[in-house]
């Protein structure tokens, strides 16, 4: 609201001008069907390249133990596309292109139930598919974000690690 007050030989103009704020954004549960997890890590991105961002999902379940889940975006349902990824929690995730062929391979770090303290590189073979590329990363865990990638520059590594 804008107030201008201006006096003309005594007499005394009031003009009010109310200029509508930005409108307060509401979001609405859509009840998605993804696994409910404790010490998460969870990034989106568009694996399939298909317009619709997808979810990658990592944590403790109650039901299942410790998971890693990729979730293909429906058009707003989303599908565990059981991706083989190891299950863990206490880490973090990250989407990334690590090998510049268009599609987004995977970088997580936490702590398994199989494999105990795990960093690994997956890569994005299409289809659904993703392989362990054995990147030899140290293996690293932590309750905070820990990795994440960078796209868009140089043509060499395009990894960065964070460490807290
Ligand atoms: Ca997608
Ligand atoms: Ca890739």
């Amino acid at each position: 609201m804008m107030n201008i007050k201006r006096a003309f030989g005594g007499l005394i103009m009031v003009i009010s001008v109310v200029v509508p704020g930005p409108a307060l954004a509401q979001f609405t549960d859509i009840s998605a069907s993804l696994v409910g997890v404790d010490n998460s890590a969870v990034a989106w991105g568009n694996y399939d390249n298909d317009g619709l961002l997808d979810i990658l999902l990592a944590g403790y379940s109650i039901s299942n133990g410790r998971v890693c889940r990729v979730y293909s975006n429906g058009g707003g349902t989303f599908t565990d596309i059981a991706a083989g990824l190891v299950g863990f929690s206490r880490g973090s995730v990250a989407w990334g292109d690590y090998d510049n062929d268009g599609d987004l391979d995977i970088l997580l770090a936490g702590f398994s139930d199989s494999s105990g303290v795990v960093s690994r590189v997956y890569r994005n073979d299409g289809a659904g598919t993703f392989t362990d590329i054995t990147a030899g990363l140290e293996a690293v865990e932590n309750r905070h974000q820990i990795c994440h990638y960078v796209q868009g520059y140089g043509t060499g590594s395009q990894r960065h690690e964070h460490r807290r």
